[in-house]
């Protein structure tokens, strides 16, 4: 049978017909309807304003490991290029009275004058401040390690061969980590 066409004539026309309650639950449902829409909207907006924070989260987080990651690098290329000894001093481990534990870093001459170095903010090998840099660690191990394995931490200076650990933090967790290794060259460095 074809349908009635609909008009908002005849719509008001059949709501008049139907009995009270009919029209009571005929608006109810409509409520319902308008209410749960309403929930679901709510819903779909919060989840998006959750899924944006943890995009926005996300981003920091890169820019931190970038920037922390770029922080290691330099320091590491800055303690490689270092002797393997203290001229006059093969087999040494660590720091002499002139070299100071808290720096300035340009004082140091060989490897593991670094050993346990922390600054925070990071400094510069003069002992500037890097004030764009403000909230991040970074520290270095230096450890010697056996010379065929390059694994096994051995005494200090018994090896030719001392492992650099470089790390940067930021808020207490950890953003980057590098390992690199300094051989000792038939004594030539
Ligand atoms: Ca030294
Ligand atoms: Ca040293």
């Amino acid at each position: 049978m074809p349908c009635r066409p609909c008009n908002p004539r005849a719509t008001r026309e059949v709501m008049r017909r139907r009995s009270p309650i009919a029209r009571r639950r005929l608006r109810a449902f409509t409520y319902v309807e308008a209410a749960m829409a309403m929930v679901i909207l709510s819903t779909a907006v919060a989840a998006g304003f959750s899924t944006y924070g943890a995009f926005a989260r996300g981003t920091l987080y890169d820019a931190e490991a970038v920037v922390a990651q770029e922080l290691a690098a330099q320091l590491m290329t800055e303690i490689q290029v270092q002797d393997y000894d203290p001229p006059g001093y093969p087999g040494s481990f660590g720091r002499l009275a002139s070299e100071p534990a808290d720096g300035p870093r340009s004082l140091y001459d060989d490897v593991d004058d670094y050993d346990n170095w922390s600054a925070s903010p990071p400094e510069m090998p003069d002992g500037t401040d890097m004030t764009s840099y403000i909230g991040y660690v970074r520290s270095v191990i230096v450890t010697n390690v056996d010379d065929a394995t390059l694994s096994w931490a051995q005494s200090d200076g018994a090896t030719d061969s001392k492992r650099i650990v470089v790390t940067v933090t930021r808020n207490g967790k950890l953003r980057a980590r590098l390992t690199g290794y300094r051989i000792n060259q038939n004594g030539f460095d």
